[in-house]
């Protein structure tokens, strides 16, 4: 299907990278042009708009995983290449990450509730120094969609603030997010925070983030990663089990 909404189109010329272009238009092509409609509100970061057409699609009984992937995310990418290649500054993602949070307080609650005894907890935060949250909140939502009690202690995150959660609420799992190289090594720092605080062999941590992959995470300490806000719940779900392994091996 083409992509119907001109607006849409005439935003995608600026994704000129063959890869990323195929990318993002074999998503938006595939899309209902609801979606189309979703993720141009976010470029053009106009949030009324964009809370709107969000509810409609709720009502309309769209998939919220649909409305977040198609729409929500799909118009996040394109602002994202767009400020990468110096085509729009900070205000302007700014304005479109406004957007995407309208979008995203309608699918909150969905994705959030599950209803049922938490089958882990979870202490979500984004690095010391970095104020990067969209993609943490993704997440958290997903974690606490999939029955994780989620903690989230926010941006610019201090490592000894991550390990007095984790104590406060008896955590199993860190998950941190990091989108900026600079940032980044704060992972390892946390981590050697839970060392010094003798809790790194009962806590589990994750990371992610644009400026991570599989082998920068485990270099920085890490016993996860995560591409995405799936993988994100699936790497939890695979760790908590090895904190349970860890805690019946020792009893
Ligand atoms: C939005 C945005 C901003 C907004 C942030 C608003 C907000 N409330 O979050 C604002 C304008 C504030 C901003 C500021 C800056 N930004 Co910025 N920003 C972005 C942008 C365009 C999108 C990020 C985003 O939200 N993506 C959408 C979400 C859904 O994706 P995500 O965050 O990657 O999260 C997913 C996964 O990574 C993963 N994940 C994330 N966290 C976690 C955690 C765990 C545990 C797991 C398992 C998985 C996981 O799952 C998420 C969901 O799928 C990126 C470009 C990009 N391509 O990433 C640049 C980008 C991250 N920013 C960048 C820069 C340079 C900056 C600034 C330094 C710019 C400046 N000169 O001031 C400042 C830094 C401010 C600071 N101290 O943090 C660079 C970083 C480059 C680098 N390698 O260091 C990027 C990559 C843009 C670029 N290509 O140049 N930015």
């Amino acid at each position: 299907m083409p992509i119907v909404n001109d607006g849409l189109e005439e935003e995608l010329q600026w994704v000129t990278i063959p890869e990323e272009s195929s990318r993002i238009r074999g998503v938006l092509e595939n899309a209902d042009p609801l979606m189309q409609d979703i993720a141009f509100y976010v470029i053009v970061g106009e949030h009324h708009q964009t809370d709107r057409l969000t509810k409609e699609a709720l009502d309309r009984e769209f998939d919220p995983n649909v409305i977040l992937d198609d729409g929500l995310i799909a118009g996040m990418s394109v602002v994202g290449v767009k400020f990468r290649d110096n085509v729009i500054f900070v205000p302007e993602v700014l304005v479109a990450a406004r957007a995407m949070k309208a979008g995203m307080k309608h699918l909150d609650p969905i994705l959030s509730a599950s209803g049922i005894e938490p089958i882990g907890t979870v202490i979500m935060g984004t690095v010391q120094g970095d104020l990067h949250d969209i993609g943490k909140n993704l997440c958290g939502m997903m974690l606490a969609g999939a029955g994780f009690s989620v903690h989230d202690l926010g941006v610019d995150t201090k490592p000894q603030e991550f390990v007095e959660a984790v104590v406060e609420h008896k955590a199993e799992l860190v998950g941190m997010s990091a989108l900026l190289t600079t940032t980044m090594r704060n992972i390892e720092i946390t981590n050697r925070a839970f060392e010094q605080a003798g809790l790194r062999q009962k806590v589990r941590t994750m990371a992610g983030g644009a400026a991570l992959n599989r082998e920068l995470a485990h270099k920085m300490k890490c016993d996860g990663y995560g591409k995405d806000a799936l993988a994100c719940v699936e790497k939890a779900k695979e760790l908590l089990e090895q904190v349970k392994l860890s805690a019946s091996a020792a009893t």
